[in-house]
């Protein structure tokens, strides 16, 4: 287990459960894709509880910038994440077995007032890693660059299908 303080990526992307990988995998994806390095965990918030409070209590001691963090079911991960960093949290709802995931919703998205998880769709990894990489750019030109020409690229999708509904 890598010791928090010496973790050297901006985003961390914790789980869970393994088993939330390959929900949470989407969000390496795009982590991959725009270049930045993240440091991947799975951190429970029930079985490894005092992992998770020495990782978020510490978090903000490393070079994170932002924490992404997913869970399923009863999914209390990126709430206390949330409560014991000054770091921004983002929160994934894992699709459940029993629920589709609006348990893990719920879960995720009602937090008190003072301790906001910026809560994305349920399943929506790819979006939580998009958030992230959009408040690294915030204080970073070259990636708010390739922000500008990922949403260019969506806007050509969008037009190459309905060009072909033109046709
Ligand atoms: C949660 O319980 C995890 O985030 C996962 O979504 C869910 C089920 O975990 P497993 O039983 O598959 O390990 O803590």
């Amino acid at each position: 287990m890598t010791p928090t303080q010496t973790i050297s990526a901006p985003v961390a992307i914790v789980m869970g459960s393994d088993s939330d990988l390959p929900t949470m995998a989407k969000a390496v994806t795009v982590c991959e894709e725009f270049g930045v390095a993240y440091h991947l965990e799975i951190i429970s918030a029930h079985r490894t509880p005092e992992r998770m409070v020495e990782f978020a209590s510490q978090a903000h001691q490393s070079n994170l910038k932002v924490i992404i963090a997913g869970a399923g079911g009863a999914a209390h991960l990126p709430g206390m994440i949330a409560a014991l960093t000054p770091l921004p949290v983002i929160g994934v709802p894992v699709p459940s077995r029993h629920l589709q995931g609006l348990d893990s919703l719920y879960s995720i998205v009602q937090m008190p007032a003072g301790i906001p998880v910026a809560t994305v769709a349920i399943g929506n990894a790819q979006n939580a890693a998009l958030l992230a990489i959009q408040i690294l750019a915030s204080h970073n030109r070259e990636l708010l660059t390739q922000v500008i020409i990922y949403r260019q690229s969506l806007a050509q999708q969008v037009q190459t299908k309905q060009a072909r509904l033109d046709e």
